[in-house]
């Protein structure tokens, strides 16, 4: 039976000051992301699974909606933090611009789109930049813990890019103001991150499959 831990950050909660503040950090991961990681061990003790999380939510019909909710917020938590970095003012490069600039023209038209699709998502869940299976990228949003790894998934494929859209990501600053969050949000993105993300996932979807 697999047991998952909670993922130490790479940079300390006040990193990502002014954008994301140090107390909303702090709860988000020792309490929140804990929360997600210790539920998910209690949920798998009475189910059969693999020790790797993503071949848990690929399946994700065979298990209970305990795995599923828990998987996911484990899932989904580790890789929020790993997009983050307070090293500000990069952009994309490499593969991963070239494919921006195919798909969306320019870098800017893509943040605004995905602003729009994760300003609009109603009530809790997530935004994703993801790779498809004709390894096109795509835009969707995913409500409470589920994401597009997820055979349950209305869109599926392999994530690059994600922000939290739920309360506690960025209530005690931001309260009400979504929108404000997510435009903070993008001054605080590891674009080379995202771009190693990018190229993971074009490994997983090979041109000739
Ligand atoms: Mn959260």
């Amino acid at each position: 039976m697999p047991h998952f831990k909670l993922p130490k950050l790479p940079y300390t909660y006040d990193a990502l000051e002014p954008y994301i503040d140090a107390k909303t950090m702090e709860i988000h991961h020792t309490k929140h992301h804990q929360n997600y990681v210790d539920k998910l061990n209690k949920a798998l003790v009475t189910e059969k699974s693999p020790s790797n999380l993503e071949d848990i939510l690929k399946h994700i019909s065979r298990y209970s909606i305990a795995t599923r909710s828990n998987g996911g917020g484990h899932y989904n938590h580790s890789f929020f933090w790993s997009i983050l970095s307070p090293n500000k003012g990069k952009n994309p490069s490499g593969a991963l611009e070239k494919a921006i600039k195919k798909e969306f023209n320019n870098i800017a038209t893509l943040k605004e789109k995905f602003s729009l699709i994760a300003t609009t998502h109603f009530g809790s869940g997530w935004a994703w930049l993801y790779v498809d299976a004709q390894r096109h990228l795509q835009i969707s949003t995913t409500p409470n813990q589920d994401n597009p790894l997820m055979d349950i998934s209305i869109q599926q494929g392999t994530p690059i890019l994600t922000i939290d859209l739920w309360e506690h990501a960025y209530y005690l600053k931001y309260q009400n103001k979504r929108s404000a969050y997510i435009e903070a949000f993008w001054k605080v993105v590891d674009w080379e991150a995202v771009g190693k993300h990018y190229d993971k996932a074009l490994l997983l979807n090979p041109k000739n499959a």
